[in-house]
């Protein structure tokens, strides 16, 4: 596509002219996914001024920084200090500043995302990529492709195909540029693509959240939201797995929420069948922020929400948003 050629060459433009005024950190989004982490860790592969940083790695990522010994520094939400010649910051993955967790410098930035909605407004010297594709990584392997191939080692392609399988559902819901863009990485690498997918599948839950998993999918319950077919339920851990697993019992969309500390959180799931008739989460889940506060976003069929207000007024609010949206004949 040439619009994606363009960004490739902003891209190219953006970074030479960063590195060469300083250090360059390559900042993940707060959940610290697949996705985000594999996105930062391969694309500070192409020059010693960048380096991967965030606050938090999620557990698949966590799992891969050690295995492959990826150069990844965890920093801290508050008083981060930020090398003295700073040329520039990167975010990966994050749909706003907000999800990235920490407060961020003054200086040009280059934003990598995917997702449906962005908060991110820019200023000059400031810019934003944002693809209609599965995975932040894809962005990633693509430059990679043209300006950096010296750099796609085995474990930088680890990386970008880890965060691929992992935000495609294991390319359940994958757009047909994923394909390509894996076939490549796995060309010429000595990479064995089922037994990568069974090491990155690998479960680890220990028995406390095994329990929490089945309390969860035993509370769950069935709603009509409209025309949709709905299943909620609370849990305090692993919500994403758990909305997962509800939707393989054949409902529209799952919904997962949690208290604690004062804070809810909503994490919500949709089938592919019901983001092409019609369902957004993300959209739904930037209305409750509206509406109620707090933060939301995410794409039509992956979103969460987070907030101040009690769980059940936060699950009401987003089976009403849901009932709003209308089915579209395909
Ligand atoms: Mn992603």
């Amino acid at each position: 596509m040439n619009q994606h050629k363009d960004d490739i060459a902003a891209m190219k433009q953006w970074l030479d002219c960063a590195i060469e005024r300083g250090a360059v950190p390559v900042l993940t989004g707060q959940n610290g996914d697949m996705d985000t982490i594999g996105s930062a860790i391969a694309l500070s592969a192409i020059h010693p001024a960048l380096l991967a940083c965030g606050i938090h790695l999620g557990r698949v990522a966590k799992r891969m920084v050690e295995d492959l010994n990826a150069p990844f520094r965890k920093i801290s939400s508050q008083g981060t200090e930020f090398p003295e010649k700073l040329g520039g910051v990167i975010v990966v993955d994050a749909a706003s500043p907000d999800q990235v967790g920490i407060s961020l410098p003054d200086v040009p930035k280059l934003i990598l995302d995917h997702h449906a909605t962005n908060g991110w407004i820019l200023q000059k010297g400031d810019v934003l990529v944002q693809w209609d594709v599965s995975a932040t990584t894809e962005m990633v392997a693509s430059y990679l492709f043209e300006h950096a191939p010296e750099a796609l080692s085995d474990s930088v392609r680890k990386m970008l195909l880890a965060g691929m399988i992992t935000d495609t559902g294991r390319f359940r819901h994958a757009r047909t540029s994923s394909f390509a863009v894996t076939t490549k990485l796995l060309e010429n690498s000595n990479i064995d693509y089922a037994e990568f997918c069974e090491e990155i599948e690998k479960e680890d839950t220990n028995p406390s959240e095994r329990g929490s998993l089945l309390r969860g999918l035993g509370r769950a319950k069935h709603h009509e939201a409209g025309e949709w077919s709905l299943v909620t339920t609370y849990a305090g851990t692993l919500e994403g797995r758990l909305a997962s697993m509800l939707l393989t019992t054949g409902c529209d969309v799952t919904l997962v929420s949690r208290h604690r500390d004062g804070v809810t959180r909503l994490t919500a799931r949709a089938t592919r069948k019901s983001t092409l008739r019609g369902v957004q989460l993300g959209a739904i889940m930037e209305t409750i922020a509206e509406l109620h506060g707090g933060n939301g976003g995410g794409h039509d069929g992956a979103a969460g929400w987070s907030g101040n207000v009690d769980r059940i007024r936060a699950e009401s609010a987003f089976i009403a948003q849901l009932t709003l949206q209308k089915k579209v004949k395909v």
